[in-house]
């Protein structure tokens, strides 16, 4: 066999715009590629919804890779070790229901389950709006990243979704744009993003899953996202309560969606 270049090139080009057609209409669309937003995929895509994630960056993983201050291992508790347990994940028990595991390791285990679960991830692709009609977000604008980061004045496409989940971490860009640019009030006491507190890690955990909510008709927080909305602490590198998110908002989506779309 003598390798063609220009037959790699359109395999390349093919493949990819297949994926790209086939992402155009879903069932779940998340913005953000950390530990919430994987661990969301994957439980979606398990369960049989079309879900594709949209990450700005070239690595999907967020926060995970460098675990605290660039010391790549991660923390989590015993509940968010089962999601752990769930995407194969080998963790060392630090007693008292502490448990730590390899960063690098936790986020390839992670794409891994979740990618072969049939979830699709479109790398180098930022979230800068959303599709609003009716008084609900039925999708979202999506930009090449390397065109966002030039400033190139080039007009984004747009992909629709029964459901869209905000797990963009602590900036919550999708919940901004929904409060700033549609000026709509979200499912907050006061109508718009609370904002983050400081540090508070027992508080933190288990308030991000009791903030993993539809946040506006479409939207659903999940991960950090979900305290930066309704004024919760940050808990740092202990990551189960992202891991947990994604997995209540995977279920909380699948309970409203009802079946897949076929
Ligand atoms: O920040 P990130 O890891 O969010 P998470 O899943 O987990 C938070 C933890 O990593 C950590 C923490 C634990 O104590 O607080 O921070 O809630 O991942 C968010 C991802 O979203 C991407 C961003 O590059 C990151 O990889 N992102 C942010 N805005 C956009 C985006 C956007 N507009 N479009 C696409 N991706």
């Amino acid at each position: 066999m003598k390798l063609d270049e220009i037959r790699v090139t359109r395999l390349i080009i093919d493949a990819y715009m297949k994926k790209l057609s086939e992402v155009a209409d879903l069932d779940v669309a998340i913005a953000g590629g950390g530990p919430a937003g994987i661990s969301a995929a994957y439980y979606l895509a398990s369960a049989g919804y079309s879900v594709a994630l949209f990450e700005r960056k070239l690595s999907v993983g967020g926060g995970m890779w460098g675990g605290g201050m660039m010391f790549n291992e991660i923390v989590v508790q015993d509940a968010g070790k089962t999601v752990l347990d769930d995407m194969a994940v080998h963790c060392t028990d630090a007693g008292e229901g502490y448990w730590t595991a390899d960063a690098v390791h936790a986020v390839a285990a992670l794409l891994y389950k979740a990618t072969s679960a049939g979830a699709r991830f479109m790398n180098c692709i930022s979230v800068e709006d959303v599709m609003l009609q009716d008084g609900r977000v039925t999708g979202l604008v999506i930009q090449y990243s390397p065109i966002e980061m030039a400033g190139l004045h080039i007009d984004p496409l747009t992909i629709r979704a029964r459901a869209v989940v905000e797990a963009t971490g602590h900036p919550v860009e999708v919940a901004h744009v929904l409060v700033n640019k549609s000026q709509v009030r979200l499912a907050t006491p006061s109508g718009g993003i609370e904002g983050e507190r400081s540090m508070d890690a027992d508080r933190a955990e288990p308030a991000i899953v009791e903030n993993t909510r539809e946040i506006f008709p479409g939207v659903y927080a999940a991960g950090m996202a979900c305290n930066a909305v309704y004024g919760a602490p940050r808990m740092g590198p202990i990551f189960g309560g992202m891991l947990l998110s994604g997995k209540k908002v995977a279920e909380l989506i699948a309970a409203d969606l009802g079946k897949p779309k076929p």
